[in-house]
């Protein structure tokens, strides 16, 4: 069994690696980092992950960073979980392809809401950078609406980290006050998911770091 020390930011995007590490069943030490307390860019956090970013996974002391290269050692190191569509190579490539647009397509884009000022310098041009973004969601969300089309519970068959992935961003919308009213198969999926055993222990825990970091303030 490898020793497993997890970072992660409560409700960052660390929580799709969170929830994969519950569904493993795998005993692991959560590391609480707050992003917004600046935790991630202290000179020992940057020593460990140079990017300054959850999460980390610290595997038996190896530093592994990106959510797509922990799901994707998640999935092989503990198969029997089955985080990604097993047995069929092509449907576990397109399952890791989805994951890898949420990596690259779909978390820039709300990361603008979250720091407009990292994408314009000019006067009074941070509501300029929302719409902009707002626009952007909006195309990445209409493409998950279409992916959970036809009745389906998971976006691959059974449930898999993909799942997990997008539960993180339809968290993020509702909490930004974005309107989600288009994507109604996307909503139900929330629900569905937070009705897991896996995401209900990885979002207390959250919760829970978030109140003591809080309290600590
Ligand atoms: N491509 C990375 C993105 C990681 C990332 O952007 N993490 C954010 C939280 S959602 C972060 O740690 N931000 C802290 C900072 O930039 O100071 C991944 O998928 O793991």
């Amino acid at each position: 069994m490898a020793n497993l020390d997890f970072y992660f930011s409560p409700g960052a995007c660390s929580l799709a690696t969170h929830i994969a590490l519950e569904e493993t069943g795998a005993a692991f030490n959560p590391k609480p980092t707050y992003t917004r307390k600046g935790q991630t860019r202290t000179p020992e956090y940057l020593a460990l992950n140079p990017k300054g970013k959850v999460p980390v996974l610290v595997i038996d002391g190896k530093v592994l960073t990106e959510n797509t290269a922990i799901l994707t050692w998640l999935n092989r190191t503990y198969p029997n979980a089955k985080l990604l569509p097993a047995g069929d190579a092509l449907k576990e490539a397109e399952a890791l392809a989805f994951v890898a647009w949420c990596a690259s397509g779909v978390h820039p884009v709300l990361g603008r809401f979250f720091g407009p000022q990292n994408f314009t310098d000019l006067p009074d041009s941070a509501d300029n950078v929302k719409t902009l973004a707002t626009k952007a969601n909006a195309a990445n969300f209409a493409i998950i609406e279409k992916a959970l089309s036809g009745g389906k519970d998971w976006l691959f068959g059974d449930w898999s980290v993909a799942d997990g992935y997008i539960f993180v961003f339809f968290n993020w919308a509702t909490k930004l006050g974005l309107d989600v009213s288009a994507y109604p198969n996307y909503a139900k999926h929330f629900e569905r998911m937070q009705k897991r055993a896996a995401v209900q222990r990885a979002t207390a825990r959250e919760a829970e770091a978030l109140a003591a970091m809080d309290k600590a303030a």
